[in-house]
């Protein structure tokens, strides 16, 4: 694809950091990967700037890590045909302004118009991944983009120098230990086995911290600020701020700040185990080469426990996993179920096993290639 291709990606924020933290990453990958000059329209600059401490709230338009980007305040304004990018990607279903649709339509040559879906397991993704569909009014077609796990889907986000940079910082000791330390984490605290939380308020945690707190094994539970705030400030006895850390039985927790976008592999890579949550940490944790348990973005009637089961078939790791996951999710079911130290013990004894394999998973969802390229070649054949 040509390097002088423009591109406009507009992302609401919902009430999470992965809308952001999903079109960030992509913004950023698109750019550097592609050459693809991005502008990156936002609407939360306050989440934003969570993830990526350079952003400044206050401003309309900035440049950053060499993606222009837009607060998106409004659904009004005019638009020309010139301000149009060749290529127009929505992040999951966000209504773009209308101003910019028109002009979309009265440019010369029609952008290439995307929805970018959020990721699934389930099979029917691959029947819906690249299917149009024509605006009811304007000489328009927009495409339904699906990222996903085979190679009918857009594939998974992937950086072209990840694996290497991973490999360069678990194999020097003294990086992992620095970059620990950088978060607060004490040398003993870091002997013990490192686990990063990442999950949405209704996950069991008290009932895990209990397990740990009574197991054999000393467990070192790292949490980034805002995550599980209650039942990490009633295990702590007091606010879950950065810094916080409280020790009993064999657990000890310790609260971090809450750490940019670019740190959060390396918070991955230094673990054992991973819980995470929602989509962009979830496929970042697959990334990571290590166990992880993944907490679902909860829907109504329960649609997303199929989500979870489609997910856990295709990664087929084995029974340990699959019940903790399905606990962890308050999927209930299983002869541990509730039963907090049993499902972490077995989870405990599986985890090499589960790591060890975590390779074969990666060749297997990379065979189809990198959801970049994907989405540029898919525009490139639209073109
Ligand atoms: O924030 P999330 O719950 O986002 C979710 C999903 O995107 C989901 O599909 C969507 O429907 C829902 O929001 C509304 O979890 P996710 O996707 O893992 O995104 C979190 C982002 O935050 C990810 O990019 C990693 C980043 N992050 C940091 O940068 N620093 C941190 O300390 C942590 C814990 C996360």
């Amino acid at each position: 694809m040509s390097t002088s291709l423009s591109l406009d990606l507009f992302c609401k924020v919902v009430d999470n950091f992965g809308d952001i933290g999903i079109c960030w990453r992509l913004a950023r990958q698109l750019q550097r990967e592609h050459g693809i000059a991005v502008t990156l329209w936002v609407d939360d600059m306050r989440t934003f700037q969570r993830i990526c401490p350079q952003v400044d709230m206050a401003a309309e338009r900035q440049q950053v890590d060499h993606i222009a980007v837009r607060h998106w305040t409004s659904q009004e304004g005019e638009f020309s045909a010139a301000d149009v990018a060749d290529i127009v990607i929505e992040f999951f279903g966000c209504d773009i302004p209308p101003g910019y649709i028109a002009a979309m339509a009265q440019r010369p040559e029609r952008p290439v118009w995307l929805n970018l879906e959020g990721l699934s397991a389930e099979e029917w993704v691959e029947g819906c991944h690249s299917l149009p569909s024509r605006h009811p009014r304007l000489p328009l077609t927009k495409y339904f983009f699906f990222p996903g796990f085979t190679e009918k889907t857009g594939g998974l986000m992937y950086e072209r120098g990840l694996e290497a940079e991973r490999l360069a910082f678990i194999s020097d000791p003294a990086a992992v230990a620095a970059f620990l330390s950088s978060l607060g984490v004490r040398q003993t605290e870091a002997a013990a086995m490192k686990v990063s939380l990442f999950c949405y308020p209704y996950a069991p945690v008290a009932e895990l911290f209990a397990a740990w707190c009574g197991g054999e094994q000393p467990v070192t539970c790292l949490v980034p600020e805002g995550v599980a705030s209650d039942a990490v400030a009633h295990f702590l006895g007091q606010a879950a701020v950065p810094g916080a850390v409280r020790s009993e039985g064999a657990l000890t927790v310790r609260v971090l700040p809450f750490v940019p976008q670019q740190d959060y592999d390396k918070l991955l890579w230094s673990c054992d185990l991973n819980f995470v949550r929602g989509e962009d940490s979830w496929v970042r944790a697959q990334w990571a080469g290590k166990s992880f348990i993944w907490h679902i973005y909860a829907q109504d009637e329960n649609l997303h426990h199929k989500k979870l089961r489609a997910f856990l078939q295709r990664y087929a790791a084995g029974g340990a996993l699959d019940d903790f996951s399905l606990c962890w999710n308050g999927v209930k079911g299983g002869a541990s179920a509730g039963d907090w130290p049993a499902l972490w013990q077995a989870l405990a004894m599986a985890m090499p096993e589960i790591s060890a394999k975590s390779s074969e998973w990666q060749q297997k969802i990379l065979a189809n290639g990198d959801l970049a390229a994907n989405l540029t070649k898919f525009c490139a054949s639209l073109r």
